[in-house]
């Protein structure tokens, strides 16, 4: 199996994450990518197969497929076992819901904050910043009462865990004064081998390319 990603693809990471916890071999392969240029030229197998022109891609023997929940569902229905999902449907649902909303509610407002040169701390972040706190809000009740945002550790905990480390990177701090039980999951979270070995070789990135590194880490 081989994952096409970019050093710095919060969208990618999701999946090595979610490989990694399920003990799959891959093959990562980085397209380039520059702190410049970005993601361009654009790694031709990814022209090919998908047409939004992004990463992650996956090609597993004949099939080849692109976006990360996308991926997730077919890790999910090839290797079951642990499993990322919840059993119960409705459960599921919640799950689901929740992964969603990190990278299509949550995350838009950190791609915002990418756009303006000092992120959280430009004059016009105010809306980003506030939506990112609010949602830091939500998630923070929600976990008074669980470890983890739907049931078990699930592909809705990976992908928020990527996408507040993005948002940290931003300058939008998450006080563990404001919110503890966020705070202290993501503690958790950043303890797994499998999210460890992904940040690690991003931060390792970042470094070279003396960017800061949210200090939680
Ligand atoms: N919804 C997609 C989003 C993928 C995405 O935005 N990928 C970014 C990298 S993290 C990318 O390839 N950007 C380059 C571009 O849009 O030209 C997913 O979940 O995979």
């Amino acid at each position: 199996m081989r994952l096409y990603s970019g050093p710095l693809s919060m969208f990618g990471a999701k999946v090595e994450i979610a490989a990694h916890e399920k003990g799959i071999a891959f093959d990562l392969q980085m397209v380039p990518f520059d702190m410049r240029t970005l993601y361009e030229p654009k790694h031709p197998d990814v022209l090919r197969i998908n047409p939004k022109r992004q990463v992650p891609v996956l090609v597993d023997g004949e099939l080849e497929i692109f976006d990360s929940t996308q991926i997730f569902e077919y890790l999910e229905d090839r290797w079951p076992s642990p499993p990322l999902w919840p059993a119960p449907p409705a459960e599921r649902a919640r799950a689901r819901l929740l992964e969603l909303k990190s990278d299509e509610v949550f995350f838009p407002h950190v791609i915002r904050l990418m756009g303006l040169p000092g992120a959280g701390t430009h004059p016009e972040a105010g809306p980003a910043r506030a939506a990112i706190e609010s949602y830091y809000g939500d998630m923070d009740r929600l976990l008074a009462a669980r470890d983890h945002l739907a049931g078990d550790y699930s592909y809705a905990d990976i992908a928020f865990f990527m996408a507040q480390f993005f948002a940290a990177r931003m300058a939008v701090p998450m006080s563990s004064a404001s919110w503890p039980h966020l705070a202290a999951w993501r503690l958790r979270i950043a303890q797994r081998q499998a999210v460890r070995r992904v940040i690690d070789a991003m931060i390792g990135f970042l470094r070279r390319e003396n960017r800061p590194v949210p200090t939680y880490v």
